[in-house]
């Protein structure tokens, strides 16, 4: 057939351009962007193998999903994959602006609500599964989850740090999905003005750490940094603010550092399980939780939140675009 001018725009769409559909979604503020159409080919098995094959042969699909000019920093990216385990619902792999997360809290409630909006999963009992483990999900109505996230444990208590223009902290390691430090007391109040010098105060926590070797266990990095302060609503037990992978804040208060949170009041008797705790974001949005203790220093959370849709269509990677995958790193 020869190609004539007027068909070349029909060939390009029809053969050259990628499309990648999409659901954005946030959790108590924090945007989720679900991958439901046109991700790469990362093969099958384990979850941590595929995204290990992701990181190493697709890290431009990331990229191009999260950064600029498609995408945002704060977004996380949720790549929707056949489970290994067939109850569960879907596979679900969480990305972000730096990288692979092994476990997303706010991205679980925005996974579940999303795959209900497109009819794929009904009210009630679901199961995902993450790289880290099967989380349970129940959904309550269209727009709000419990997800019954891994197991979470304190690894080290108090550990002081001298921190660049801080002084000594004093803060938790623990695991909740993902490694936290975590910090009782906030060296700077938590108000949303106050976000630079909180963004500020975090990343020279996180220097500190990495300088002083101290990680999370068999060396892996903390890459999440919590500051903890008294709650602003009268019926809220804490405000957090949460510093993420990548120099981003979360706005919801963070499914997995919210299940860290609850590992070191199990772990200081603090807390009892079943008993509930609210935890409030930065922006003033909540997670309700809870937890059942599993063994001496295990605990399974439960967290509670809401999730709305924002937008659904498909993301479009012309070939000659210069920034195909993304502006930055
Ligand atoms: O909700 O677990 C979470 C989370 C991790 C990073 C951003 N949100």
């Amino acid at each position: 057939m020869e190609i004539v001018p007027h068909m070349v725009g029909q060939l390009v769409r029809e053969r050259i351009l990628s499309k990648i559909g999409f659901v954005d979604a946030h959790t108590e503020g924090e945007p989720t962007r679900i991958i439901v159409d046109g991700g790469p080919d990362i093969g099958d098995g384990p979850l941590p193998e595929r995204v290990a094959r992701f990181a190493k042969f697709a890290d431009d699909f990331r990229r191009c999903v999260i950064l600029e000019p498609r995408g945002w920093d704060a977004v996380v990216g949720a790549l929707l994959c056949e489970p290994t385990d067939p109850t569960c619902a879907a596979g679900v792999i969480f990305f972000n602006n730096a990288g692979y997360l092994g476990m997303c809290g706010h991205g679980a409630v925005g996974v579940a609500v999303a795959l209900h909006y497109l009819g794929k999963i009904g009210l009630g009992q679901n199961r995902l599964e993450t790289p880290v483990g099967i989380i349970e999900i129940d959904l309550h109505n269209p727009n709000q989850a419990s997800i019954q996230n891994v197991p979470s444990y304190r690894l080290h208590r108090s550990v002081p740090i001298e921190v660049d223009g801080l002084g000594t902290v004093v803060g938790d390691v623990a695991w909740g999905g993902n490694w936290f430090f975590l910090i009782g007391e906030s060296p700077v109040d938590l108000i949303l003005d106050n976000v630079d010098a909180l963004m500020d105060a975090s990343g020279r926590v996180r220097d500190a750490l990495r300088r002083n070797g101290i990680t999370g266990a068999n060396g892996a990095e903390i890459d999440h940094i919590e500051f903890f302060g008294p709650p602003h609503a009268a019926d809220a037990d804490s405000r957090n603010f949460v510093y993420c992978p990548g120099g981003q804040y979360d706005r919801s208060p963070c499914g997995t550092g919210t299940s860290a949170k609850l590992a070191c009041l199990a772990a200081d008797g603090k807390l009892q399980p079943g008993e509930q705790w609210i935890q409030e974001s930065i922006i003033g949005s909540r997670f309700t939780a809870n937890y059942v203790r599993i063994d001496e220093h295990n605990i399974v959370p439960t967290i509670v939140g809401h999730a709305f849709i924002c937008s659904e269509g498909n993301l479009i990677r012309q070939p000659l675009d210069p920034f195909i995958s993304g502006i930055r790193c």
